[in-house]
């Protein structure tokens, strides 16, 4: 069905795996499109709580395909049309979405790793802001992202001289969650994934939308939007079930919903 990613899904959990390990998994349009139609999936699929991105082979993503390069294409039209709608959908699905970042991470994949809301490192990982070594610039949501994670001056750093940050420098940086060992990668992100996607996932999505908002907000904003999420929070079955729980004392069981 899809030819340049994998989808699966297992234990409330899909697995987007991009999947052109010759280039280091780089982005082509069919790509993109592929990448967006998996997305939508796991949006619409009730028994999916949590999405992994992942790369196949020794890369997490390369980046735009440089190969393809196509001189008479804009590439502020490269980007509206394939990428900025990725990092959008990425954003706007209100499951967590974690990537797992087994090998280089470079250009628009560093990118596409900021996005998500959990980066999981394999000790193998890394990151480079790979634009300038190619005389362009941080796009897909890196400009907006990379600063937030690690504060405007080390994100200039990164930017503008593009050296190569390993995975224990990154974790350093506040710029994944955790590093971890090669021969346990997969193993750790999936009971990672499974733990995400047993939790109340109406409160994660609502988490997401919020914190998200509260960039372009001022503090009677972020008030009245936190009402907002809890009035909806404090109808779902999973608020009650956790309630529940907590007075007879037993581990609560949360469906999602
Ligand atoms: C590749 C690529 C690649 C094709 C490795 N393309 N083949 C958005 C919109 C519009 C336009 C432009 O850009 C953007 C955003 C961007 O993403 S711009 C940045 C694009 N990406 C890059 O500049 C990164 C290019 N790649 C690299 O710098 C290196 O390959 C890294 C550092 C990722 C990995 O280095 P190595 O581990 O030494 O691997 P390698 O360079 O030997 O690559 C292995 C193969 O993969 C090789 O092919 P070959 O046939 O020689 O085995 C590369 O040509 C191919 N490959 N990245 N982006």
């Amino acid at each position: 069905m899809y030819e340049t990613i994998i989808y699966e899904t297992r234990a409330g959990v899909a697995w987007v795996t991009l999947n052109r390990p010759e280039k280091l998994n780089a982005f082509t349009p069919l790509m993109h499109k592929e990448l967006q139609k998996a997305l939508k999936v796991a949006e619409r699929d009730e028994e999916i709580r949590a999405v992994v991105i992942t790369g196949a082979g020794r890369a997490f993503c390369s980046g735009q395909d440089l190969s393809n390069d196509d001189q008479t294409l804009d590439y502020g039209d490269v980007l509206r049309e394939g990428y900025n709608p990725l990092i959008q959908a990425i954003v706007s699905l209100e499951k967590p979405v974690i990537a797992a970042i087994n090998g280089v991470a470079a250009g628009a994949g560093a990118s596409l790793a900021f996005a998500c809301d959990f980066r999981l490192a394999s000790s193998q990982a890394s990151f480079i802001e790979a634009f300038i070594h190619v005389g362009l610039v941080p796009d897909s949501g890196n400009l907006y992202f990379l600063p937030r994670l690690v504060g405007h001056a080390k994100a200039m750093e990164l930017a503008v001289l593009g050296e190569k940050v390993r995975a224990d420098e990154a974790a350093a940086l506040g710029l994944v969650t955790n590093v971890i060992e090669d021969e346990i990668f997969v193993s750790q992100v999936e009971a990672f994934a499974v733990r995400l996607a047993s939790m109340p996932t109406k409160a994660i999505g609502l988490i997401k939308r919020y914190m998200h908002k509260s960039w372009d907000s001022d503090l009677t904003e972020v008030l009245e939007d936190e009402a907002i999420a809890q009035s909806t929070a404090g109808q779902t079955y999973d608020h009650k079930e956790g309630v529940s729980a907590f007075m007879e004392k037993r581990k609560p069981s949360f469906i999602g919903k």
